[in-house]
């Protein structure tokens, strides 16, 4: 059975996003940071960079969220999460890349300032410069989802879920993608999954048990 080193209050969520989309049986072996669990020589024998997630699949052991769900997609998602086509598989990576360079740097410093900054060292200008960078960001998503429902055409893809969970990060940091209708309504599609709302009780009850 595939293991899921981590936690849903990390970047395993996305990882149990995409598990859970495709009705994966999988193992959450839990990885706590605060604990130390991630710098033990069992862990960093699994990934030495001592971070979570790491996924486990019999003989392929897989870190880094974002490629992790592209192991999940192409290894299980055939016609799923994972359309037929060497196309359609460059732009799922051209999306992932997208998510993880252009995007994750903004949210997840939004995300950090909120969570991780003491609130007598956090400046405003702060998570101002943050939005104005997002921003053409929103633009560019805007003129996707002008052309189909999704980012990829009309179906749900892995691209959607891979950028969906990163923009999550700007509204932890109250960024509102309000003001870009077609972001908002596919977003709120997104986060009106089954599988996202499975996990997001998940990551709720782990939250409440390890505050
Ligand atoms: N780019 C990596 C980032 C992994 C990462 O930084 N994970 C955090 C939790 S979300 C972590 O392990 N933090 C503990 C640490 O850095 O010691 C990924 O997407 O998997």
């Amino acid at each position: 059975m595939i293991k899921l080193y981590g936690s849903p209050a990390s970047r395993g969520f996305r990882n149990m996003w995409a598990l859970e989309e495709l009705g994966l049986p999988y193992e959450i072996v839990r990885v706590i940071p605060k604990n130390g669990d991630n710098k033990t020589p069992e862990y960093l024998a699994l990934n030495p960079a001592g971070k979570i997630p790491t996924l486990v699949d019999g003989d392929v052991t897989m870190s880094e969220s974002l490629a992790i769900n592209l192991y999940i997609g192409q290894t299980y998602g055939q016609g799923k999460l994972w359309p037929a086509g060497d196309d359609a598989h460059a732009k799922i990576i051209q999306w992932t890349v997208w998510a993880g360079n252009e995007l994750e740097p903004i949210t997840y410093g939004m995300l950090a300032d909120k969570m991780f900054t003491a609130p007598q060292d956090r400046k405003p200008e702060t998570l101002v410069a943050l939005g104005e960078r997002l921003k053409p960001r929103m633009e560019l998503l805007t003129i996707y989802l002008d052309r189909h429902k999704n980012l990829m055409g009309d179906a749900f893809t892995l691209a959607d879920l891979q950028v969906a969970c990163v923009l999550d990060y700007a509204g932890r940091g109250d960024f509102s993608i309000a003001p870009w209708p077609k972001v908002h309504a596919w977003h709120e599609a997104c986060h009106a999954r089954p599988a996202y709302k499975k996990i997001t009780d998940l990551r709720a009850a782990f939250v409440q048990a390890n505050p």
